[in-house]
């Protein structure tokens, strides 16, 4: 009865209950080459949580696991090295200045955050629309990508957040969910999720890994910043009390793994983890 009148929760339901049976990778079997828009057939999924939980690290952790599977990392570096030819040079050719965007964000966020969301968007969009590697269309089964966040987390954790910290202003996040909804609209279908995994963890823990990583945009990230992403992410996730404005979106499946624990190094750990991504891709 519940998989009929609450079937996202069902499934989540069914997909963490089956965590203790491990199915290989390859049981992604598919019949089919291609959907009936002659798309070829995938299964997409983003690993979505705060600043410095872990998920690149986990990404990779899947890939080695899952040979088969493709991470789409985020474009943190083409947001740090943003190209412009405004001034000249000494020759009179025009001189190509790089700036540095998410220093900017962090450093002044009042007059950046909204740029920030429209090129974060724009090349995490470009980035997913890449056609897969050849690779992953000749396995078995159905491919697999694997994004790191997604354009709803864009919008639903950090723009969102920015917009009631008041670094983008009401205008602003006007234009923002417009231009966002079109995104969607016209190529939401071609970067479509199945389903989200959600790492979660303390922010005093991504507090202490984000230290670790020592990225230099973020040395000034304070907890209390990551407190407000944490809750942005219960929020969206777990309460699911986010309005979000995608009809899918709010239906699906959402698996939570306890990021709180160290997985980079211990395997017991990281094993029990992957076994459990595995198993909610089965259910999927
Ligand atoms: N890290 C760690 N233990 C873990 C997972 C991650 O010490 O179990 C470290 C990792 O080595 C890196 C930092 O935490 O220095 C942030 O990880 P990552 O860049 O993967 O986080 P993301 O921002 O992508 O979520
Ligand atoms: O995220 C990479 C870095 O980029 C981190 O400092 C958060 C920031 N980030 C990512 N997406 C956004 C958006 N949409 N707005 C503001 N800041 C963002 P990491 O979690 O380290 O992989
Ligand atoms: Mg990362």
């Amino acid at each position: 009865n519940t998989a009929k009148t609450q079937p996202t929760k069902y499934l989540t339901t069914m997909a963490q209950k089956l965590g203790q049976h491990e199915f290989p990778c390859s049981r992604l079997l598919s019949s089919t080459a291609s959907n009936k828009d002659g798309r070829a057939r995938m299964k997409r999924v983003s690993i979505e949580g705060n600043i410095a939980v872990g998920k690149s690290t986990f990404a990779k952790l899947l890939t080695t696991a899952c040979p088969d599977w493709e991470v789409v990392a985020e474009p943190v570096s083409k947001w740090q090295n943003i190209e412009s030819g405004t001034s000249k040079g000494t020759d009179n050719s025009p001189q190509r200045t790089v700036s540095n965007l998410l220093h900017m964000m962090y450093q002044d966020p009042q007059r950046w955050s909204y740029t920030f969301q429209t090129y974060s968007c724009m090349s995490r969009l470009r980035t997913q629309l890449q056609p897969p590697p050849a690779r992953l269309l000749n396995t078995e089964g159905i491919p697999v990508q694997v994004y790191e966040r997604s354009i709803y987390s864009d919008r639903y954790i950090f723009a969102l957040n920015m917009f009631e910290l008041g670094c983008i202003n009401s205008t602003e996040w006007a234009v923002y969910q417009d231009w966002h909804s079109l995104l969607v609209q016209q190529f939401g279908h071609q970067v479509e999720l199945e389903g989200i995994i959600y790492l979660r963890a303390p922010p005093q823990v991504c507090m202490e890994r984000l230290q670790k990583r020592g990225r230099a945009e973020e040395k000034g990230v304070k907890l209390d910043y990551l407190d407000k992403l944490h809750v942005q992410h219960e929020r969206w996730l777990v309460e699911k009390s986010t309005e979000v404005h995608f009809e899918k979106l709010s239906r699906i499946p959402v698996l939570h793994l306890d990021a709180s624990v160290e997985f980079q190094s211990d395997s017991e750990v990281r094993e029990q983890l992957i076994t459990k991504v595995k198993n909610f891709f089965n259910a999927l």
